[in-house]
């Protein structure tokens, strides 16, 4: 999905803005397109989020949004679009203008930490074909949905690697691994403990040690991603999750003791702390559509949000590659 857009910010009170920044993605359409105004004013969300939290656009429509802040520095980025995050700074103005291509409903939200409520900074934008009342919203079952997995169940890996599975060292020892398991939907589909024990029962895996195998098991991992996935997890796991998860991936990022406090009154009584992704008991008996429920869905309630439109499907991947570092070494991560 594209947008047409452009960005710019003005000192409020200036007649004529100076343009701080100007994007131009795209033509605008040889027919005059219909004009909205919309004025868009965010606060946390504790005091409301943005108002309006909703609104209606058509299919080519020229959006003009006025975006204020009552607060706080807020951002504002749209789901799913290759729309660029841009500031909404309190006392200035940002213009924006935005085309829409494709009817469908669009997630718009928050880009900056304002607060404990942050992800719940969220709105939609509904785009309506010209001529069209309701328009239908294609989407296709997510994986996860497919394979119907019981993202909610407890998923404790069966076995766990003595020391951390190394790609590079598990790709050295020349093992011929049938090509099913190199198949990107046996990783999809799989955790990393289940393809341990298939191959460890293989006889090419034989001569390995147990060590070994998870090693091959690291290999086969690496080669479902590439460098530039991992760095486009990376910087989505930064922007998005660390706050809960951590850099490290541990699951102690400055929100995670505010989630586990069940006598605070920021988040409801069935918060939990954010997983810890560098624990193997649990991440190894997860496989990637597990944790693409998890991050599409959310917890509904415990404290980790829902990313379904916000991310698009190969965002939604690239993060989870990039989950997988913190439990086997790849590429230039040791
Ligand atoms: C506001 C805090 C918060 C943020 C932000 C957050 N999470 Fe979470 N996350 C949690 C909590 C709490 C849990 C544990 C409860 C649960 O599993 O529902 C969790 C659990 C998870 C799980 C489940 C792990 C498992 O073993 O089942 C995954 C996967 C996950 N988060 C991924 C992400 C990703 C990816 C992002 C960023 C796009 C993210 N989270 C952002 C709080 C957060
Ligand atoms: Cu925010």
């Amino acid at each position: 999905m594209s947008t047409h857009h452009r960005i710019r910010t003005i000192a409020s009170g200036a007649l004529i803005g100076i343009p701080m920044l100007m994007l131009v993605f795209g033509f605008a359409k040889l027919s005059a397109p219909r004009v909205h105004h919309l004025d868009l004013h965010g606060v946390v969300a504790e005091a409301g989020g943005w108002s309006p939290a909703s609104f209606k656009v058509g299919v080519g429509d020229l959006v003009q949004i006025h975006l204020t802040s009552g607060d706080v520095l807020h951002g504002f980025a749209i789901g799913q679009t290759d729309f660029p995050a841009g500031d909404v700074v309190p006392g200035k103005i940002s213009e924006l203008d935005v085309t829409f291509d494709h009817p469908g409903k669009y997630v718009f939200y928050c880009t900056r930490w304002c607060g404990p409520g942050h992800w719940r900074m969220r709105g939609t934008i509904e785009v309506v074909a010209a001529g069209s009342r309701s328009q239908e919203v294609v989407s296709s079952v997510p994986l996860y949905g497919q394979l119907g997995l019981d993202i909610d169940a407890a998923h404790p890996a069966t076995v766990v690697p003595a020391r951390r599975p190394s790609a590079a060292h598990g790709a050295s020892l020349g093992v011929s691994v049938p090509a099913e398991y190199l198949a990107p939907d046996t990783y999809r589909a799989h955790s990393p403990a289940q393809v341990w024990q298939t191959l460890r029962a293989l006889p090419v895996t034989a001569k390995l040690s147990d060590a070994a195998v998870w090693d091959v098991v690291a290999t086969i991992w690496e080669s479902n991603t590439s460098a530039q996935a991992l760095a486009t997890g990376k910087q989505l796991y930064t922007a998005n999750c660390a706050a809960c998860h951590g850099d490290s991936g541990a699951g102690d990022g400055p929100m995670a003791a505010a989630l586990g406090n069940k006598s605070s009154s920021e988040f409801g009584s069935g918060t939990l702390t954010p997983a810890n992704f560098t624990a193997p008991a649990t991440m190894l008996g997860a496989s990637p559509a597990l944790l693409q429920g998890k991050i599409i869905r959310g917890g509904m309630g415990t404290g980790m949000p829902y990313w379904g439109p916000v991310f698009s499907d190969s965002q939604v991947w690239a993060i989870i590659d990039y989950l997988w570092t913190f439990q086997m070494a790849y590429q230039s991560k040791p």
